[in-house]
């Protein structure tokens, strides 16, 4: 369990040119045939190490003849043969127990299906193999199952034979004609419903598309397969870049570690990812249905096509995917709206994780377990590393240089440093210095000053860039910062990009004969924290003025964060009514409800806890509760009005309709802290028609510890029971019910017969729920909180650790509350690093946050 360094790369010694795998699917014993064609790629006589984890090893032939057990060397993870060969036929028979595979990595079963998951290094859990992205094959896969049982057996490419077998038997052979590394294999074997459809590519080639689902669910697919033509159409007009086999097919399972998997035409989904309909998805799960969609698909080129030289690298494909999945979702919805949520996760979570003991440059440089870096780092962080890139070199230049990327790099495995050449070359733009983005870790802080000199008409503004060492950096270097800012006066507004790369720069601006106003970061256009001290009025006008979408929202939650930093500091400090007044402008002048429902929602608890240094929960808490009470007084008959104007009209689906309901929403959450206003959140469960509102309603009935709540959830549980997704979201609204009495209904809530801990849905739906988002409850004084979350994190180190060690991470952010909590929550984590059988997921962790 030693960790691997980024800095020891070495390329593999052999090369697999095919491998061929007959699988032969039994519950509890599944036997894998794997024969390899591998040549010697270097001089060196070193003998042949395959990676093989929690695997039955059964036979090894070379060239057709059997070794014997003194012709090679077995341990807990590889399998070592001693050969001079310079190329040859390895066959390698393992044996493995789907059933039993509790971790859902390499062959597992969801239900009464087999499927599989190999990112990161899965697939040395089906059979010996060099399981590293650098060594990419030509895959031939046969699968053999029960016809009755098992009527679809899948894998990736194209489908080459397939014939029925003894005792009812039959099989499929699938052929993958491009190279893919073994991570991107993929198998489904199972009974499903398959919605059919087809796109016609732009070069006028047909692609059979499939998607496959739980019998029963065919209707709730729709949505799903018109995601998938929309990113086909996408990425061939935005990137021109068209898909590349004659089927594409995605499957729909119900136990999966995380979203979806990319494997090479054959998409694995968390169901949560693919099925939707009016009365069971919400408009965010239609909307992330869509994108992860598009981001599997985007995959195809950045990912597969080209992919990783090695884990390190990992960013290379998800940064610049999940980037690509951002413009798409802003292309398909509102610009704005979609990268106002994006930034919001980004300050709430990835700053959080920056600021935490896992810190990592967005291209790690030591790991220990590669499942732990599937983080927000290396995915938003990586995706904001790529939009600035975008932002430096503007649209045409970007779209040259990943033109150059994809000409020089199809077919191979390569590394950041890689695409961030092609990028330079292809756009003529020096992007030496930007490179440092990749390996330092942190959130930069600028810290603005402004001056004016009224005679020589000259504003100037003053930039430092302070990027604080941490315990894994003890020294940083200046990065190259992209700054979009907006200078407003009276009767004009300018655009300016201005690029940092010093620790202090001053940028002049001439012309003015009165101090223009800043609307600084424009679009968010650097992963920064901003620390720029403008005036109140300056921010109130920010608002309404900026061109930018980002800009008026932003300044609106800066002003909010001002005024809950003062009520932190000083539980009677009196909020001004100018406040209320810009509320009510937003809520009150026309304008995209969809951006309404943004500004007037406040900044989270997290992205709160990212702006100190230390902070006692139930204070900042508070402070939240009486701004949040203050702005439902002040406005409480406009936000009644508006709630009222966008109420009891039937559900449509389109962008308008969505943004008039998150906007009803928004205005029902203010009122739903009102004791005059308590009936509306228990008729709107009563009268709605679709999952949006009727979770609103109960989800602010348990922020409220509404004494309806109970009543109406047990009618929403009846009304579900049999739809897992659904049940989901019961579990949630459960765990977030913010009273005293949560610690007995998590009790109840652990014995009920439909959570099940051993799938992943379920234990994020509550356990998750409780210690991300009923942060009152988590961080109560009595510790139970901390207690309910370890306990379930060291049932899941046994049964999922992948699972386990995400819902850690509460827990490992310590630093940020006070010390009595810290103390707290350093305890549970100190048991846990007792456990017996300790993961190497959890482990890596603890580590790091004890060390
Ligand atoms: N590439 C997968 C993630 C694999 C996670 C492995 N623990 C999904 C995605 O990013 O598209
Ligand atoms: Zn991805």
């Amino acid at each position: 369990t030693n960790a691997r360094i980024l800095a020891d790369y070495q390329p593999s010694d052999f090369a697999i040119l095919s491998t061929e795998l007959e699988f032969d699917l039994a519950d509890q014993a599944t036997r894998v045939v794997n024969k390899m064609h591998i040549e010697r790629i270097t001089d060196k006589a070193q003998p042949l190490i395959l990676d093989g984890e929690q695997l039955k090893l059964i036979s090894v032939q070379l060239n057709n003849i059997e070794l014997s057990e003194s012709q090679y060397q077995l341990n807990e993870t590889s399998l070592t043969i001693d050969t001079e060969a310079q190329d040859f036929i390895l066959t390698v028979i393992t044996e493995i127990d789907p059933l039993n595979n509790t971790a859902l990595e390499g062959l597992f079963k969801s239900g009464d299906a087999f499927c599989t998951q190999c990112e990161a290094e899965g697939f040395r859990r089906i059979t010996y193999y060099l399981d590293r992205p650098d060594v990419m094959a030509k895959f031939t896969t046969k699968v053999i199952a029960d016809k009755k049982q098992y009527p679809y057996l899948l894998s990736n490419g194209n489908k080459i034979a397939a014939g029925d077998l003894a005792n009812g038997k039959h099989f499929v052979t699938w052929q993958d004609p491009f190279l893919k590394p073994c991570y991107l294999f993929a198998l489904v074997a199972g009974d499903f419903d398959v919605l059919r459809s087809s796109y016609t590519t732009v070069s006028g080639r047909e692609v059979a598309l499939e998607l496959f689902v739980d019998r029963g669910n065919l209707p709730k697919a729709e949505h799903a397969m018109t995601s998938l033509k929309k990113s086909m159409q996408w990425d061939e007009q935005t990137f021109g870049l068209e898909y590349d086999l004659d089927i594409y097919m995605i499957v729909a399972v119900d136990f999966f570690n995380m979203g979806a998997m990319e494997n090479k035409g054959l998409n694995v989904f968390n169901s949560k990812f693919v099925l939707a309909d009016q009365s069971s998805a919400t408009d965010t799960d239609y909307f992330n249905v869509e994108a992860v969609i598009a981001h599997e698909y985007f995959h195809n080129w950045t990912g597969n096509r080209v992919t990783c030289r090695d884990w390190f690298q990992l960013s290379l494909k998800e940064g610049l995917t999940v980037f690509r999945d951002q413009q798409f979702s802003g292309d398909m919805h509102s610009a704005a709206v979609t990268r106002i949520q994006n930034v919001r996760v980004l300050r709430a979570q990835q700053f959080a994780e920056d600021a935490g003991p896992m810190a990592h440059p967005i291209r790690p440089e030591k790991v220990l377990e590669m499942n732990n870096f599937y983080t927000l780092t290396v995915y938003e962080k990586g995706a904001e590393v790529i939009r600035m890139i975008h932002t430096l070199l503007g649209q045409d230049k970007f779209r040259q240089g990943m033109d150059l990327y994809f000409q020089r790099f199809d077919g191979m495995a390569v590394t950041c440093d890689d695409f961030v050449d092609a990028m330079a070359d292809g756009s003529g733009i020096d992007l030496s210095q930007f490179k440092r983005w990749y390996s330092q870790s942190g959130t930069p802080e600028l810290i603005v000053k402004e001056s004016f000199d009224k005679q020589q008409q000259l504003f100037t503004l003053t930039i430092a860039q302070v990027n604080k060492p941490s315990k894994q950096q003890t020294e940083k270097q200046d990065l190259l910062i992209p700054i979009k800012l907006e200078l407003l006066s009276d009767n004009e507004k300018t655009q300016h990009l201005i690029t940092l790369s010093d620790s202090q720069q001053k940028f002049e601006f001439s012309g003015y004969s009165v101090k223009p106003i800043v609307a600084f970061l424009s679009g968010f256009s650097a992963p920064v924290k901003v620390n720029f001290p403008q005036r109140e009025q300056e921010l109130a006008l920010i608002m309404v003025k900026a061109s930018d979408a980002f800009n008026r929202w932003d300044a609106g939650q800066q002003l909010l964060t001002r005024y809950i930093h003062a009520l932190v500091q000083d539980a009677d400090f009196t909020l001004p009514q100018d406040l209320v007044v810009a509320f009510k402008q937003i809520l009150t002048l026309p304008g995209d409800a969809a951006l309404k429902a943004e500004q007037l929602t406040l900044p989270s608890f997290d992205e709160l806890v990212e702006q100190f240094e230390q902070i006692d929960p139930i204070k900042l808490l508070d402070a939240l509760k009486q701004i949040r009470l203050f702005l439902a007084q002040g406005l409480a008959s406009e936000f009644h009005q508006q709630f009222q104007r966008l109420s009891g009209r039937a559900y449509q689906n389109d962008g308008q309709s969505i943004g008039e309901r998150a906007l009803k929403n928004v205005c029902l959450a203010y009122l739903s802290h009102l004791s005059d206003y308590q009936s509306l959140t228990v008729n709107q469960y009563q009268n709605a028609d679709n999952m949006t509102d009727t979770l609103a309603a109960l989800h602010y009935q348990a922020l409220t510890a509404s004494a309806r709540f109970s009543e109406q959830i047990k009618d929403f549980e009846q009304k579900w029971y049999q739809t897992p997704l659904v049940m989901d979201k019961c579990f949630m609204l459960q765990a977030l019910f913010a009273d005293e009495s949560i610690f007995n209904k998590l009790a109840v809530l652990e014995q009920h017969p439909l959570f099940i801990l051993k799938n992943p849905n379920r234990a994020r739906s509550l356990i998750g729920a409780f210690s991300h988002n009923n942060p009152r409850y988590f961080h109560c004084l009595s510790g139970r909180g901390y207690r309910f979350l370890a306990k379930h994190v060291a049932a899941l180190n046994d049964i999922n650790p992948q699972v386990a060690s995400r819902l850690i991470t509460p827990l490992i952010q310590f630093k940020k509350f006070d010390s009595k909590r810290q103390a707290m929550m350093k305890t549970e984590l100190v048991n846990l690093s007792q456990l017996s059988n300790l993961s190497r997921d959890l482990k890596e962790k603890l580590d790091a946050a004890l060390g």
